[in-house]
């Protein structure tokens, strides 16, 4: 089988998908569900229907483009990942995972390679957490880690709901219809830019992943009495914001303090009310993110968040009310899968080294209905979610083309 990546294709889709984006570039902005995304998805799905492959979308528009294979009873190989971005993000989250896919199948099939079992390259719905508070919506329900029922209770910062959101982008089938049924997958890989920098530090092409961090996600309410900047005394002042300051300062330590570098600990969003130079903050949320390799080590800083809060609500007479998100556990990469990865680094003399993936990613939940393992690839710096986010042309066609082997592999 001689098996070449169309180099120029690859990198002018991805170049062409960047350019949906609600930010100047080269910055990326493409929230879930919104015109910028839903054309961007009308795109993808183009380019896999020009290549052949049966699309179909779900009630939460996870996209399936299938690639036949001989035996329709065999479970299905899989591979994708997502093409929603946060806000000035950069180009090659998610997309190297997705267009990297088309062109891995696009490869194969120009390389006279015909499957045994289905290829189905996944784009899948709301990776990132933009929207409704938590990430993986999609991967979450095709797994049945998140029920139809507590999808449906997820809702904006307005309070429209997910169900009003996907109805009016044209996904509004029964989200009880999206669980995967058990067996599904034969195996599932995802190519994704490591958004890390060992790759880049150790020189190495390629990462296999063998586990993938557990995250977890909260919102905190902080309240207290606002009031006139000049007329309210210091010691009568109930300043919401300054308790913030004091919390946030208090969760980087708790996770700085927890005895393994593995454990991170962000506070991404800061919401200030009333929000004027001259008004004493009566009201701030928080969205604070906590992940670590080690299960009950996050555990340890969610344990210690809560006792902060009840530390500084007594202290500084304001009260804090704090919301869990998610907690999910860590997912172990298949030994198989990774296995079939470290092969195909080898079969075509690519170095590569075993790695925990720190970010989450729809893998995660996938993770628990099939086999799985994610390839890395550099990218500058460990640069991610930020507009300089760069991963090199080389990078992407040699994942593209170690997936490419490995789904060839799996799918005979
Ligand atoms: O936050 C993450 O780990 C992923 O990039 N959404
Ligand atoms: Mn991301
Ligand atoms: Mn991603």
């Amino acid at each position: 089988m001689s098996l070449t990546i169309d180099r120029d294709r690859l990198l002018s889709e991805i170049d062409e998908l960047a350019s949906f984006s609600d930010a100047e570039a080269p910055a990326v902005t493409r929230i879930v569900f919104t015109p910028t995304d839903l054309k961007a998805r009308a795109w993808v799905k183009g380019r896999c229907e020009n290549a052949g492959l049966t699309v179909r979308q779900d009630a939460i528009g996870n996209t399936f483009a299938r690639w036949n294979g001989s035996d329709p009873a065999a479970p299905v190989v899989g591979t994708g990942s997502h093409i929603d971005a946060i806000p000035n993000a950069g180009k090659f989250d998610g997309v190297v995972g997705v267009m990297g896919g088309l062109e891995a199948i696009r490869g194969l099939q120009q390389s006279g390679f015909r499957p045994r079992h289905s290829i189905e390259l996944v784009i899948f719905t709301s990776e990132e957490p933009t929207r409704f508070g938590i990430g993986c919506l999609g991967s979450r329900l095709l797994s049945g880690s998140l029920s139809p029922e507590a999808a449906r209770k997820l809702t904006e910062n307005d309070g429209v709901t997910l169900d009003e959101v996907r109805r009016a982008a044209g996904f509004g089938s029964d989200l009880e219809r999206v669980k995967l049924p058990g067996g599904y997958y034969e195996a599932f890989i995802e190519l994704h830019i490591e958004q890390g920098p060992l790759l880049e530090r150790q020189e190495t092409p390629l990462g296999i992943v063998t586990k993938i961090a557990a995250p977890a996600s909260l919102r905190i309410l902080i309240e207290g009495s606002g009031g006139h900047a000049g007329g309210v005394l210091m010691p009568d002042r109930r300043d919401a914001l300054c308790a913030a300051a004091e919390l946030i300062l208090a969760i980087e330590s708790a996770a700085r303090t927890s005895g393994a570098l593995d454990t991170v600990a962000t506070v991404g969003i800061c919401e200030v009310f009333p929000g004027a130079v001259n008004s004493i903050p009566s009201r701030v949320r928080l969205s604070v993110d906590v992940r670590d390799t080690d299960l009950q080590r996050r555990d340890i800083v969610m344990r210690a968040i809560e006792t902060t809060c009840d530390l500084i609500s007594a202290k500084r007479q304001v009260s804090v009310h704090g919301e869990l998100l998610n907690a999910d556990a860590p997912a172990d990469c298949a030994p198989a899968v990774v296995e079939a990865l470290s092969q195909s680094c080898r079969k075509h003399e690519l170095n590569s080294i075993p790695m925990v993936s720190r970010a989450y990613h729809d893998s995660l939940f996938i993770a628990r209905i099939a086999p799985v393992a994610m390839l890395f690839i550099p990218c500058r710096n460990g640069y991610s979610h930020r507009p300089d986010e760069y991963a090199a042309p080389e990078d992407i066609v040699r994942g593209t083309l170690v997936l490419a082997e490995t789904l060839a592999v799996l799918s005979s």
